[in-house]
Protein backbone atom coordinates (compact mmCIF):
# COMPACT_ATOMS: atom_id res chain seq x y z
CA UNK A 1 0.00 0.00 0.00
CA UNK A 2 1.71 3.37 -0.88
CA UNK A 3 0.26 5.28 1.65
CA UNK A 4 -0.62 9.22 -0.41
CA UNK A 5 -0.36 11.94 1.42
CA UNK A 6 -3.65 12.02 3.28
CA UNK A 7 -3.53 8.90 4.73
CA UNK A 8 -0.37 9.55 6.22
CA UNK A 9 -2.04 12.72 7.90
CA UNK A 10 -5.10 11.12 8.76
CA UNK A 11 -2.52 8.59 10.45
CA UNK A 12 -0.59 11.65 12.30
CA UNK A 13 -4.03 13.03 13.60
CA UNK A 14 -5.15 9.23 14.55
CA UNK A 15 -2.16 9.22 16.56
CA UNK A 16 -2.40 12.59 18.09
CA UNK A 17 -5.97 11.84 19.09
CA UNK A 18 -4.77 8.47 20.49
CA UNK A 19 -2.48 10.75 22.61
CA UNK A 20 -4.18 13.36 23.89
CA UNK A 21 -7.71 11.50 24.58
CA UNK A 22 -4.90 9.39 26.62
CA UNK A 23 -3.61 12.44 28.59
CA UNK A 24 -6.92 13.77 29.31
CA UNK A 25 -7.94 10.25 30.59
CA UNK A 26 -5.06 10.22 32.90
CA UNK A 27 -6.29 13.79 34.44
CA UNK A 28 -9.82 12.66 34.70
CA UNK A 29 -8.61 9.42 36.31
CA UNK A 30 -6.88 11.98 38.93
CA UNK A 31 -9.75 14.12 39.40
CA UNK A 32 -11.76 11.03 40.52
CA UNK A 33 -13.83 10.69 37.27
CA UNK A 34 -13.03 7.50 35.44
CA UNK A 35 -14.36 4.17 36.70
CA UNK A 36 -12.01 1.17 36.88
CA UNK A 37 -8.08 1.15 36.30
CA UNK A 38 -6.41 3.09 33.32
CA UNK A 39 -3.87 1.60 30.95
CA UNK A 40 -2.34 3.69 28.37
CA UNK A 41 -0.62 2.76 25.78
CA UNK A 42 0.95 6.26 25.20
CA UNK A 43 4.44 5.62 23.19
CA UNK A 44 2.73 2.65 21.24
CA UNK A 45 0.27 4.82 19.36
CA UNK A 46 1.73 3.25 15.55
CA UNK A 47 0.85 -0.09 16.61
CA UNK A 48 -2.96 -0.35 17.44
CA UNK A 49 -3.12 3.28 15.03
CA UNK A 50 -1.36 1.29 12.18
CA UNK A 51 -2.54 -2.05 12.15
CA UNK A 52 -6.27 -0.95 12.03
CA UNK A 53 -5.98 1.82 9.70
CA UNK A 54 -5.70 -1.05 6.41
CA UNK A 55 -8.71 -2.75 7.54
CA UNK A 56 -12.61 -2.70 5.94
CA UNK A 57 -15.32 -1.34 7.97
CA UNK A 58 -16.66 -4.85 7.58
CA UNK A 59 -13.66 -6.47 9.17
CA UNK A 60 -13.10 -7.37 13.19
CA UNK A 61 -11.00 -6.60 16.05
CA UNK A 62 -9.86 -7.55 19.05
CA UNK A 63 -8.59 -5.18 21.35
CA UNK A 64 -7.50 -5.53 24.83
CA UNK A 65 -5.85 -2.77 27.07
CA UNK A 66 -3.76 -0.50 25.22
CA UNK A 67 -5.79 -0.15 21.99
CA UNK A 68 -7.77 3.16 22.77
CA UNK A 69 -6.07 3.90 19.04
CA UNK A 70 -7.89 1.10 17.34
CA UNK A 71 -11.37 2.26 18.88
CA UNK A 72 -11.18 5.67 17.64
CA UNK A 73 -9.63 4.16 14.18
CA UNK A 74 -12.43 1.71 13.46
CA UNK A 75 -14.96 4.45 14.33
CA UNK A 76 -16.03 4.57 17.90
CA UNK A 77 -17.22 8.21 18.46
CA UNK A 78 -14.34 9.84 20.97
CA UNK A 79 -17.84 11.29 23.30
CA UNK A 80 -18.84 7.24 23.16
CA UNK A 81 -16.01 6.06 24.50
CA UNK A 82 -15.20 8.50 27.17
CA UNK A 83 -18.75 8.16 28.26
CA UNK A 84 -17.73 4.30 28.83
CA UNK A 85 -14.71 5.07 30.61
CA UNK A 86 -16.83 7.34 32.87
CA UNK A 87 -19.02 4.73 33.46
CA UNK A 88 -21.81 6.47 31.88
CA UNK A 89 -25.30 5.64 30.51
CA UNK A 90 -23.81 6.27 26.43
CA UNK A 91 -20.96 4.26 26.57
CA UNK A 92 -21.53 0.73 24.70
CA UNK A 93 -21.65 -1.05 28.33
CA UNK A 94 -24.30 1.48 29.43
CA UNK A 95 -22.01 1.92 32.47
CA UNK A 96 -21.58 -1.66 33.73
CA UNK A 97 -17.95 -2.19 32.82
CA UNK A 98 -14.64 -0.45 32.66
CA UNK A 99 -13.36 0.53 29.30
CA UNK A 100 -10.84 -1.71 28.12
CA UNK A 101 -14.19 -4.55 28.65
CA UNK A 102 -16.14 -2.77 25.70
CA UNK A 103 -16.70 -3.69 22.44
CA UNK A 104 -19.03 -2.86 19.41
CA UNK A 105 -20.18 -5.68 17.13
CA UNK A 106 -21.14 -3.00 14.32
CA UNK A 107 -18.26 -1.41 14.14
CA UNK A 108 -16.55 -5.00 14.11
CA UNK A 109 -14.82 -4.50 17.84
CA UNK A 110 -14.93 -7.67 19.39
CA UNK A 111 -14.88 -6.35 23.17
CA UNK A 112 -12.20 -8.48 25.85
CA UNK A 113 -11.84 -9.73 29.27
CA UNK A 114 -9.98 -9.02 32.16
CA UNK A 115 -8.24 -12.42 31.33
CA UNK A 116 -5.35 -11.76 29.78
CA UNK A 117 -5.21 -14.02 26.21
CA UNK A 118 -9.29 -15.07 26.26
CA UNK A 119 -9.86 -13.08 23.63
CA UNK A 120 -7.29 -14.30 21.34
CA UNK A 121 -9.18 -17.78 20.82
CA UNK A 122 -12.42 -15.63 20.25
CA UNK A 123 -11.08 -13.77 17.51
CA UNK A 124 -10.48 -16.94 15.63
CA UNK A 125 -14.05 -18.02 16.32
CA UNK A 126 -14.90 -15.23 14.59
CA UNK A 127 -13.00 -15.59 11.85
CA UNK A 128 -14.01 -19.29 11.83
CA UNK A 129 -17.57 -18.13 11.40
CA UNK A 130 -16.80 -15.34 8.92
CA UNK A 131 -14.72 -18.34 6.70
CA UNK A 132 -17.62 -20.29 6.56
CA UNK A 133 -19.84 -17.94 5.84
CA UNK A 134 -17.88 -17.47 2.75
CA UNK A 135 -16.79 -14.27 3.35
CA UNK A 136 -13.46 -12.15 2.96
CA UNK A 137 -13.10 -10.74 6.36
CA UNK A 138 -10.06 -10.49 8.53
CA UNK A 139 -10.22 -10.57 12.20
CA UNK A 140 -7.24 -8.56 13.85
CA UNK A 141 -6.00 -9.88 17.15
CA UNK A 142 -3.88 -7.89 19.85
CA UNK A 143 -1.92 -8.84 23.03
CA UNK A 144 1.01 -8.10 24.96
CA UNK A 145 4.21 -9.62 24.64
CA UNK A 146 3.29 -11.15 28.15
CA UNK A 147 0.18 -12.48 27.21
CA UNK A 148 2.20 -15.00 24.74
CA UNK A 149 3.22 -17.23 27.52
CA UNK A 150 -0.69 -17.96 28.52
CA UNK A 151 -1.97 -21.34 26.72
CA UNK A 152 -4.86 -19.17 25.01
CA UNK A 153 -2.20 -17.56 22.53
CA UNK A 154 -0.98 -21.01 21.58
CA UNK A 155 -3.98 -22.96 21.56
CA UNK A 156 -5.45 -20.20 19.47
CA UNK A 157 -2.63 -20.08 17.08
CA UNK A 158 -2.25 -23.47 16.39
CA UNK A 159 -6.13 -23.69 15.52
CA UNK A 160 -5.58 -20.44 13.12
CA UNK A 161 -2.77 -22.12 11.72
CA UNK A 162 -4.97 -25.79 11.44
CA UNK A 163 -8.13 -23.85 10.07
CA UNK A 164 -5.52 -21.54 8.03
CA UNK A 165 -7.96 -18.63 9.47
CA UNK A 166 -7.77 -15.00 8.70
CA UNK A 167 -6.24 -13.53 11.31
CA UNK A 168 -3.70 -10.88 11.98
CA UNK A 169 -2.30 -12.20 15.53
CA UNK A 170 -1.15 -8.51 16.51
CA UNK A 171 1.57 -8.80 19.91
CA UNK A 172 2.61 -5.35 20.92
CA UNK A 173 5.73 -6.08 22.60
CA UNK A 174 6.15 -2.90 24.91
CA UNK A 175 9.14 -4.91 26.59
CA UNK A 176 7.45 -5.12 29.82
CA UNK A 177 4.67 -7.37 31.42
CA UNK A 178 3.92 -5.16 34.39
CA UNK A 179 7.17 -4.98 36.16
CA UNK A 180 8.61 -8.05 34.57
CA UNK A 181 11.03 -7.36 31.18
CA UNK A 182 11.09 -9.33 28.23
CA UNK A 183 14.23 -11.59 29.21
CA UNK A 184 12.69 -12.91 32.63
CA UNK A 185 8.85 -13.67 30.05
CA UNK A 186 9.93 -15.60 27.45
CA UNK A 187 13.56 -17.67 26.31
CA UNK A 188 14.00 -16.35 23.09
CA UNK A 189 14.10 -12.78 21.62
CA UNK A 190 11.05 -12.77 19.38
CA UNK A 191 7.54 -13.44 19.92
CA UNK A 192 7.59 -13.87 16.16
CA UNK A 193 9.93 -16.94 16.07
CA UNK A 194 6.82 -19.00 17.52
CA UNK A 195 4.53 -18.39 14.23
CA UNK A 196 6.26 -20.56 11.91
CA UNK A 197 5.69 -23.59 14.88
CA UNK A 198 2.03 -23.06 14.20
CA UNK A 199 1.98 -22.69 9.99
CA UNK A 200 2.37 -18.88 9.89
CA UNK A 201 5.06 -16.29 8.95
CA UNK A 202 6.23 -14.28 11.74
CA UNK A 203 7.59 -11.01 11.64
CA UNK A 204 8.97 -9.04 14.31
CA UNK A 205 9.32 -5.06 13.13
CA UNK A 206 9.73 -1.55 14.20
CA UNK A 207 6.40 -1.01 16.08
CA UNK A 208 6.89 2.61 16.39
CA UNK A 209 7.54 3.35 12.67
CA UNK A 210 3.63 3.77 11.63
CA UNK A 211 3.99 3.16 8.07
CA UNK A 212 6.29 0.17 7.95
CA UNK A 213 3.18 -1.48 10.22
CA UNK A 214 0.73 -0.28 8.30
CA UNK A 215 2.72 -1.81 5.23
CA UNK A 216 3.15 -5.23 7.14
CA UNK A 217 -0.42 -5.25 7.96
CA UNK A 218 -1.36 -4.93 4.59
CA UNK A 219 0.74 -7.53 3.52
CA UNK A 220 -0.79 -9.61 6.25
CA UNK A 221 -4.36 -8.67 5.21
CA UNK A 222 -3.70 -9.46 1.63
CA UNK A 223 -2.40 -13.16 2.62
CA UNK A 224 -5.58 -13.89 5.30
CA UNK A 225 -8.28 -12.08 2.03
CA UNK A 226 -7.02 -14.53 -0.38
CA UNK A 227 -7.35 -17.85 1.95
CA UNK A 228 -3.16 -18.06 2.67
CA UNK A 229 -3.61 -18.26 6.84
CA UNK A 230 -2.53 -16.21 9.72
CA UNK A 231 0.26 -14.09 10.05
CA UNK A 232 2.07 -13.22 13.61
CA UNK A 233 3.11 -9.54 13.15
CA UNK A 234 5.07 -8.73 16.22
CA UNK A 235 5.18 -4.77 17.45
CA UNK A 236 8.65 -3.72 19.09
CA UNK A 237 7.55 -1.02 21.48
CA UNK A 238 7.37 0.67 24.49
CA UNK A 239 4.75 2.02 26.83
CA UNK A 240 5.58 5.74 28.39
CA UNK A 241 4.13 5.77 31.73
CA UNK A 242 3.96 2.74 34.19
CA UNK A 243 1.95 -0.37 33.71
CA UNK A 244 -1.40 1.54 35.01
CA UNK A 245 -2.30 4.82 36.48
CA UNK A 246 -1.55 3.35 40.34
CA UNK A 247 1.88 2.17 39.15
CA UNK A 248 5.16 4.50 40.46
CA UNK A 249 7.08 2.67 37.63
CA UNK A 250 10.11 2.45 39.62
CA UNK A 251 11.50 -0.42 37.62
CA UNK A 252 12.64 0.94 34.63
CA UNK A 253 16.29 2.44 33.94
CA UNK A 254 15.68 6.02 33.13
CA UNK A 255 18.25 6.14 30.15
CA UNK A 256 15.87 3.22 29.13
CA UNK A 257 12.90 5.65 28.87
CA UNK A 258 14.91 8.76 27.89
CA UNK A 259 16.06 6.25 24.92
CA UNK A 260 12.80 5.03 23.75
CA UNK A 261 11.54 8.66 23.71
CA UNK A 262 13.66 9.32 21.62
CA UNK A 263 12.12 6.83 18.92
CA UNK A 264 8.87 8.48 19.38
CA UNK A 265 6.28 7.25 16.64
CA UNK A 266 4.52 10.67 16.27
CA UNK A 267 7.15 12.70 16.19
CA UNK A 268 8.95 10.56 13.50
CA UNK A 269 5.96 11.09 11.53
CA UNK A 270 5.76 14.55 12.05
CA UNK A 271 9.60 15.19 11.19
CA UNK A 272 9.42 12.66 8.42
CA UNK A 273 6.00 14.40 6.61
CA UNK A 274 8.41 17.72 7.25
CA UNK A 275 11.64 16.69 5.59
CA UNK A 276 9.26 15.43 2.80
CA UNK A 277 7.08 18.63 2.35
CA UNK A 278 4.09 17.01 2.75
CA UNK A 279 3.14 18.47 6.16
CA UNK A 280 4.00 22.32 7.27
CA UNK A 281 3.49 23.70 10.73
CA UNK A 282 0.75 25.46 10.08
CA UNK A 283 -0.79 21.93 8.94
CA UNK A 284 0.36 20.52 11.74
CA UNK A 285 -1.02 23.20 14.24
CA UNK A 286 -4.55 22.87 12.54
CA UNK A 287 -4.49 18.98 13.26
CA UNK A 288 -3.63 19.58 16.80
CA UNK A 289 -6.51 22.15 17.22
CA UNK A 290 -8.43 19.54 15.85
CA UNK A 291 -7.60 16.60 18.12
CA UNK A 292 -8.19 19.25 21.05
CA UNK A 293 -11.33 20.26 20.22
CA UNK A 294 -12.43 16.61 19.83
CA UNK A 295 -10.85 15.38 22.98
CA UNK A 296 -12.81 18.30 24.81
CA UNK A 297 -16.14 17.89 23.13
CA UNK A 298 -16.17 14.12 23.96
CA UNK A 299 -15.35 14.79 27.56
CA UNK A 300 -18.55 17.56 27.57
CA UNK A 301 -20.73 15.00 25.86
CA UNK A 302 -19.35 12.42 28.95
CA UNK A 303 -19.71 15.05 31.21
CA UNK A 304 -23.33 15.48 30.32
CA UNK A 305 -24.35 11.58 30.11
CA UNK A 306 -26.01 10.39 32.63
CA UNK A 307 -24.89 7.66 35.35
CA UNK A 308 -27.26 4.43 34.43
CA UNK A 309 -30.37 3.76 36.64
CA UNK A 310 -30.63 1.12 38.96
CA UNK A 311 -33.26 -0.48 37.54
CA UNK A 312 -31.62 -0.77 34.37
CA UNK A 313 -28.58 -2.90 36.04
CA UNK A 314 -29.75 -6.22 34.83
CA UNK A 315 -30.52 -5.01 31.12
CA UNK A 316 -28.10 -6.52 28.35
CA UNK A 317 -26.55 -8.75 30.83
CA UNK A 318 -28.33 -12.04 29.87
CA UNK A 319 -29.84 -12.98 26.48
CA UNK A 320 -33.77 -12.18 25.30
CA UNK A 321 -33.68 -14.72 22.96
C1 LIG B 1 -4.60 -14.33 33.01
C2 LIG B 1 -4.17 -13.04 33.63
N1 LIG B 1 -3.05 -13.00 34.39
C3 LIG B 1 -2.66 -11.83 34.96
C4 LIG B 1 -3.39 -10.67 34.77
C5 LIG B 1 -2.95 -9.35 35.42
N2 LIG B 1 -2.32 -8.49 34.38
C6 LIG B 1 -3.05 -7.57 33.73
S1 LIG B 1 -2.17 -6.78 32.54
C7 LIG B 1 -0.77 -7.66 32.92
C8 LIG B 1 0.50 -7.46 32.13
C9 LIG B 1 0.33 -7.93 30.73
O1 LIG B 1 1.49 -7.80 29.99
P1 LIG B 1 1.44 -7.85 28.43
O2 LIG B 1 0.64 -9.00 27.94
O3 LIG B 1 2.85 -7.79 27.94
O4 LIG B 1 0.64 -6.53 28.02
P2 LIG B 1 0.96 -5.02 28.42
O5 LIG B 1 0.20 -4.72 29.67
O6 LIG B 1 2.44 -4.90 28.58
O7 LIG B 1 0.45 -4.21 27.28
C10 LIG B 1 -1.01 -8.57 33.95
C11 LIG B 1 0.00 -9.49 34.53
C12 LIG B 1 -4.57 -10.77 33.98
N3 LIG B 1 -5.34 -9.69 33.73
N4 LIG B 1 -4.93 -11.95 33.40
Amino acid sequence: MDLTRDQLLELYYYMHLTRHFEERVERLYRQGKVVGGVFTGRGQEAVPVGTCYPLRKTDFIAPVHRDLGAFLVKRMSPGVLMAQIMGKADGPSKGKDSWTHCGDMELGIIASTSMLGSSIPVACGVALAEQMRGKDTVVVSYFGEGTTARGDFHEALNFAGVHRLPVVFVCENNQYAYSTPTSKEMPVADVADRGPAYGMPGFAIDGNDVRLVVETTCEAIERARQGDGPTLLECKTYRYSGHSAHDTDGYRPPQEVEEWHGRDPIHRLHDDLIMQGLLTDDEAAKILERVQSEVKQAVEFATNSPYPRGEEAIEGVYSSA
